[in-house]
């Protein structure tokens, strides 16, 4: 009985047929651009802490952190990016936008006092490089020879 797999194999040929013809979505998948919208990344700064306290983005991405805090009087230092703001009590955030233009791990501070754990009050960006792939396993080293008997 040859019917239902002849059907099938039409089935997957209208498919295949098919797909070319798929609107296209509205930016290519893997559409990356400076004119890209920046990564928009909330952190709270609250005694004596960064939530989140380690934030990765992309080399080369457009950041946008948008600044909270949720005690009292905080500020954000980063000096790789030259970024230094206050962030004042309230619900109203602070916004401070940049380029990762270099791949690394900077780390950021408060910049203002707000008790005894502030010096303990520091969080990390991390750079990460754009073709982010596995580092490749080393080749395994060749076998010894056969010991010979
Ligand atoms: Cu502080």
């Amino acid at each position: 009985m040859r019917h239902p797999s002849t059907l099938l194999t039409a089935l997957g040929v209208v498919c295949l047929v098919a797909l070319p013809v798929t609107p296209a979505a509205p930016r290519p998948a893997f559409a990356w651009s400076q004119a890209a919208e920046p990564r928009v990344i909330e952190v709270v700064a609250k005694r004596f802490t960064w939530e989140p306290s380690e934030i990765p983005v992309t080399v080369g991405e457009r950041v946008r952190l948008v600044l909270r805090t949720a005690d009292g009087l905080h500020g954000i230092e980063l000096k790789k990016f030259k970024i230094k703001k206050e962030i004042p009590r309230g619900n109203k955030p602070v916004v401070v936008d940049f380029t990762a233009d270099e791949a690394g791990r900077f780390p950021f501070f408060c910049s203002e006092y707000c008790g005894d754990g502030h010096d303990d009050m520091k969080g990390v960006l991390v750079v990460n490089a754009r073709d982010a792939a596995p580092v490749p396993a080393p080749t395994p080293a060749p076998d010894p020879p056969a010991p010979q008997n």
